[in-house]
């Protein structure tokens, strides 16, 4: 058994993780919630019982064999590097550690061997992240990818559960009558009947912080530093469930028939793919499970050597607290912890 604490445990990640513990029947000793001191003393639900959320301390970490981060970079970046040296391993939700060489950023399906030379500290990826690599993974195995172009559109519990709550407020409003752009605080735009293009917050270079982690991450976790991989994020009204739009370009031509075999025989991937039928994935498909649906499979028909992709998944689950399970998962498996 294993004694395993939680960051961030009443947030919306937070609370995803600790109900996939249970669910999956994690061998979990000791469960310890924390958060910050702005949630400390509230309670959360764990199989059958309810904890009382203690404050993230350094000292917090005692004991612990296993520490999981769902909270802010800012308090990982503070604390994670505590819990390491306390002998706990960290997995790592947010952002901070992802590009540190010396922190492996692993999707357990995609590059687990990357684990065995941790340091302490693990990154999970971007939620965006592991959708695309899902897919990559099996088709890059197939034939060489030569360059990768994505447009996201995320859903808003991406953000969190304050803007999950600013679309309800805005739908609401528009349903009772308020016309005109809905009162917004979360998005810099009403996000309701509307498409955002951006997520996350812009850089020097006209990118934003979003667009930026999707194509360096990919890059690591595939283990190809030089691929091209270009891309817009945009923020939709959808609760959950990010769904993406990708053309992968190869060395060689490979064919929707290839793709869709080396899809579906990747584990965590299903393949939803018979658009005559009207057979495709869409983000409520995916809402509440832990497979990457692909769909929408076609040759680019511009680039005989290019396929179009149509790619959708949990943005809280597989997109955040199963891959953090997973690679906890995989320690054990590997003897890593
Ligand atoms: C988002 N991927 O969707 C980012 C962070 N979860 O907002």
């Amino acid at each position: 058994m294993k004694n395993v604490a939680v960051v961030g445990a009443t947030g919306a990640v937070g609370q995803e993780l600790l109900s996939l513990l249970e669910a999956r029947n994690f061998p979990v000793g000791r469960l310890l919630p924390l958060a910050s001191s702005r949630s400390a003393g509230s309670t959360v639900s764990f199989r059958g019982e309810r904890l009382m959320v203690q404050e993230a301390t350094p000292e917090a970490f005692a004991g612990m064999d296993l520490v999981f981060f769902a909270a802010t970079g800012l308090l990982s970046r503070e604390l994670a590097p505590a819990a390491a040296r306390a002998g706990a391993v960290v997995i790592d939700k947010s952002s901070t550690w992802r590009m540190d060489p010396e922190v492996p950023l692993v999707v357990p399906e995609v590059n687990p061997e990357d684990l065995r030379r941790h340091k302490g500290i693990i990154a999970s990826p971007n939620c965006t992240t592991i959708g695309l690599v899902m897919a990559l993974k099996p088709l890059h195995d197939l034939a060489r990818i030569t360059r990768v172009i994505v447009t996201t559109m995320q859903a808003v519990s991406g953000t969190g559960k304050e803007a999950i709550e600013e679309l309800e407020q805005q739908v609401r409003a528009w349903t009772e009558g308020h016309r005109g752009e809905l009162p917004h605080t979360v998005y810099k735009r009403q996000i309701a009947f509307n498409v955002l293009p951006y997520a996350e917050t812009f850089t020097e270079n006209l990118y934003t912080t979003e667009e930026m982690k999707l194509s360096a991450e990919t890059r690591k976790i595939m283990g190809l530093p030089d691929l091209p991989v270009t891309m817009t994020c945009t923020r939709v009204p959808v609760f959950v469930g990010h769904s993406e739009s990708v053309l992968v370009e190869f060395e060689r031509k490979v064919t929707p028939a290839e793709a869709r075999e080396a899809l579906s025989r990747f584990p965590g991937v299903r393949v939803v793919d018979d658009p005559l039928q009207f057979v495709f994935p869409t983000a409520i498909d995916a809402a509440g499970t832990d497979d990457t649906l692909v769909g929408r499979i076609r040759e680019d028909l511009t680039n005989e050597k290019g396929l179009w992709l149509w790619i959708v998944s949990d943005n809280l689950r597989k997109g955040a607290a199963t891959n953090a399970v997973q690679i906890a998962e995989k320690l054990l498996e590997m003897q890593l912890i």
